[in-house]
């Protein structure tokens, strides 16, 4: 007997609907939900492997605890008494530093990543906390945190609306999106191109995204923010600026006119290795596009001027009027977003609040940059990290230098892991509590619903009953908290009572609630839901932009509501919502912000730069996912291989044949891997993707084992940063390759 239940993908920013079949307590099958509000049946690769990858045999089905110096399996009473018992006597002893908190990417892909760390971070009140953004996006998050005040008002492109989309440094063929939320990208791309509107693609390898372009310009990788300020510098030049209705909003244009002025496509286009006419070309069909929207990602951010080129797509948003208006680039307004309060100035952005202990990096929304957490483990002395709290994270591979980073977690005196797999990370663990695999979870998307380029809200409860044995993940983080906080054995509901409870005091003593001058009490008992998450959520649906206010908008948005709707409910297309999202102290757009202006010099001085010979950038495969999907046999294979693509002309330049095994060298140090010679990598650069290296004694990943591949982050010692976000450059590196032998 077969039943089919609706879950929403958990694999990536996409978010796709998905139709599983389940047999038993079983997931035999997964189709794109044609209903989905949002995705409408798209399904990718990974997604209709959901049933493999939920029952892998590799994953933990239980606690594991350090017994003698060896994991074994142990009772969740066990796991979480050593965790009271270890973690609490160490804040006392040597204060909350001594804990660093380290969440990497699921997080943000489930409920319980959503939920419980803020919490567990309140309640620790450590300043060590790291996470992926620093290997990714934070750029962007300070770009926004500088420009409207808000780290997280991210403008997305209006994909399905737009006439013109210059795209950089992303590839969502293979990624399927990111920091912009969009089941279908391809198919989007592909419309934009059939409704006559145009596509350029700016990377250093002809993608399947730039193959679907009407241009696509290969760039000299780390050079964007250069030929964006470009643009800029045409767009003034040519009096092509036009704000449009926002001007009112925004103060400091002049300024960035004054700011790019040397940056001409004649001074630039060399560096980039772009026809400087092209630039101009670029600069004027986005100002004459009717709309048009600019979007960067990875290989805008993870570089050297990843904040400069985050600003800088958002500056060229802004100058040709696309900012704030359909067809542009535009906020998204999520059901669980806070309580809209009136326009008017804010708080703003504040960056560097405190250094970090070691190497003196400044923090940024309140977190350290990943590639110091090593040095900060290692290194003695008041504040020294001593204990580790890693969730859903793997950054012995995700992180600059993982053979450092190995030692350094070797050498702590506790630690534990939210991790389904025993891997490169998780294997130093005192405690591995591992979540049950997704069938078995709730789902909502918290933060990419905040990214989607149609506003909906859709909610999955758990596909199949939880196993005997397992535990949910909202309960294990919530136990974590307890435990981390001097509260062990206190009932794991008792945190969401707690967050529930101090939400709605400050809702009712909240001008602009629509709650205000109720009674709190009152309004937590009227909570729908089972079990203490779900009445979190309906808490922020109901006071949320589109929620009920608990009765004052009669028909809006309930858990009970969103339950009755299982395919999701549309909120309508991205609408215009300036100035009401600004948070500057200003209250309007800061386009020139001070941090930015202090960081310009050292693009003024890139542009002397003498470019190295050959630098090396990533690359995603459409059946990966950073580093943890390598085991799962219907993903691996084919061309999803760990292998330096080349160009034939550096090929013949270093007497590469294709599949030769060679040496890579960088300041890091070096790897081996089989070259795969190929023209889709413009000269001077070679490409290795990430999340290989899966030969790590300890670890417990069969398939992975297998092929292990390399891990390319090996390559960097972790000193390359873009200092205003402390994200370490991933991409656009120098390195040297040898043939091995
Ligand atoms: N050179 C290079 N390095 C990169 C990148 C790059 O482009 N180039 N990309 C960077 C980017 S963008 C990112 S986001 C990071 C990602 O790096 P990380 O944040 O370290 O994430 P992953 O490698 O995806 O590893 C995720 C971990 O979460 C576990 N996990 C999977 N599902 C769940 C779950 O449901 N719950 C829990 N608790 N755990 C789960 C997995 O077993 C794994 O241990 O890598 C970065 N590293
Ligand atoms: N299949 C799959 N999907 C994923 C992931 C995955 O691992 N696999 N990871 C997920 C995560 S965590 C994230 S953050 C997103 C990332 O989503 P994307 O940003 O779309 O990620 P990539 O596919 O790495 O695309 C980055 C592109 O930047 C190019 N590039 C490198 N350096 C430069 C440069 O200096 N300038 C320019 N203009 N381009 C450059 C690279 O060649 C590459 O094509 O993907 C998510 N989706
Ligand atoms: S595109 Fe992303 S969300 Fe959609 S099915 Fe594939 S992995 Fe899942
Ligand atoms: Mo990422």
């Amino acid at each position: 007997m077969s039943r089919t239940a609706l879950r929403i993908c958990p694999l990536c920013e996409a978010t796709c609907g998905l139709s599983l079949t389940v047999e038993g307590t079983r997931v035999t099958g997964a189709r794109g939900d044609a209903d989905d509000v949002l995705s409408q049946g798209f399904i990718c690769p990974k997604g209709a492997s959901f049933g493999e990858i939920d029952s892998d045999p590799d994953r933990l089905t239980g606690p594991l605890v350090r017994r003698n110096g060896v994991l074994e399996e142990a009772s969740w009473a066990e796991a979480f008494d050593l965790i009271a018992a270890r973690l609490r006597p160490m804040v006392e002893q040597y204060g909350p530093n001594a804990v660093g908190v380290v969440l990497g990417n699921p997080n943000v892909h489930t409920m319980a990543g959503a939920l419980y760390p803020p919490v567990l971070l309140g309640a620790l009140r450590t300043r060590n906390l790291f996470t992926a953004s620093t290997l990714d996006q934070m750029p962007k998050h300070v770009s926004s945190g500088l420009l409207f005040g808000d780290p997280f008002a991210i403008p997305v492109p209006d994909l399905d609306r737009t006439a013109h989309l210059l795209l950089l440094g992303a590839n969502p063929l293979e990624s399927n999106g990111s920091l912009c939320t969009a089941p279908d990208f391809p198919g989007k791309l592909k419309a934009l191109r059939r409704r006559g509107g145009t596509l350029t693609v700016v990377d250093p390898r002809r993608t399947r995204t730039a193959k679907l372009a009407d241009r696509h310009v290969a760039i000299r990788p780390g050079t964007d923010a250069l030929l964006l300020a470009s643009i800029a510098q045409v767009l003034f030049e040519e009096k092509l600026t036009a704000p449009g209705e926002i001007e009112a909003h925004i103060e400091g244009i002049g300024e960035v006119a004054d700011a790019v002025r040397e940056f001409t496509p004649d001074v630039v286009g060399p560096v980039c290795d772009v026809a400087p006419d092209d630039i101009r070309v670029i600069a004027r069909e986005l100002a004459a596009a009717p709309t048009a929207a600019v979007y960067g990602r990875i290989g805008s951010c993870t570089v050297e001027h990843g904040t400069l080129a985050s600003w800088l797509v958002d500056v060229l948003n802004v100058l040709t009027g696309n900012l704030d208006r359909p067809g542009g680039a535009l906020f998204p307004l999520s059901a669980t977003d806070r309580t809209p309060r009136p326009a008017g100035p804010g708080k703003g952005f504040a960056l560097g609040r405190w250094h970090s202990r070691v190497g003196g990096h400044p923090e940024v929304k309140s977190e350290l940059p990943l590639a110091a957490l090593a040095e900060e483990i290692e290194t003695p002395g008041e504040g020294q990290i001593r204990a580790v709290i890693a969730s859903a994270a793997n950054p012995v591979l995700s992180a600059p230098d993982g053979d450092r980073l190995d030692r350094a977690l070797a050498g702590l005196d506790f630690m534990v892991s939210i991790d389904p797999y025993l891997n490169e990370t998780s294997l130093h663990a005192d405690v591995v509590l591992p979540p049950p695999p997704p069938s078995q979870s709730a789902h909502f998307d918290f933060a990419f619903n905040g990214f989607a380029v149609r506003n909906q809200v859709r909610y999955t409860r758990p596909a199949v009953p939880l196993a005997e044995g397992r535990m949910d993940e909202c309960e294990i983080h919530a136990r974590l908290v307890l435990a981390a906080s001097g509260m062990h054995g206190a009932e794991p509901a008792a945190v969401d009572a707690m967050v529930v409870d101090s939400a709605l005091a400050k809702a009712v003593a909240d001008p602009h609630s629509p709650v205000h001058g109720q009674d709190a009490k009152e309004l937590a008992a009227r909570l729908t839901g089972e079990g203490g998450p779900e009445r979190r959520l309906d808490l922020m649906l109901r006071l949320g932009p589109y929620g009920d206010g608990f009765g004052a908008r009669p028909g809006g948005l309930t858990l009970d509501r969103v339950l009755a709707h299982p395919h999701g409910i549309d909120l309508g297309p991205l609408r215009p919502r300036l100035p009401q999202v600004l948070r500057t102290r200003s209250g309007r757009i800061e386009l020139l912000p001070a941090p930015i202006a202090a960081d310009l010099p050292r693009l003024r001085a890139a542009l002397a730069e003498r470019p190295a010979s050959l630098v090396l950038v990533g690359r995603r495969h459409l059946r990966s996912n950073n580093s943890w999907l390598h085991n799962i046999p219907a993903l691996t294979g084919g061309s999803n291989r760990c292998t330096l693509q080349i160009h034939p002309e550096d090929a013949a330049r270093l007497g590469l044949a294709d599949g030769t095994d060679v040496r890579i060298t960088s300041e890091g140090g070096a790897v081996a891997a089989p070259v795969e010679i190929t023209d889709s990598v413009r000269v001077g650069v070679v490409s290795l993707p990430h999340g290989w290296g899966h030969s790590r004694p300890g670890s417990r990943l069969a398939v992975a084992a297998d092929r292990p591949g390399v891990n390319v982050n090996q390559l960097l010692d972790g000193s390359r940063f873009d200092p205003l976000s402390g994200t370490s450059v991933l991409n656009g590196f120098p390195v040297e390759v040898v043939p091995l032998s």
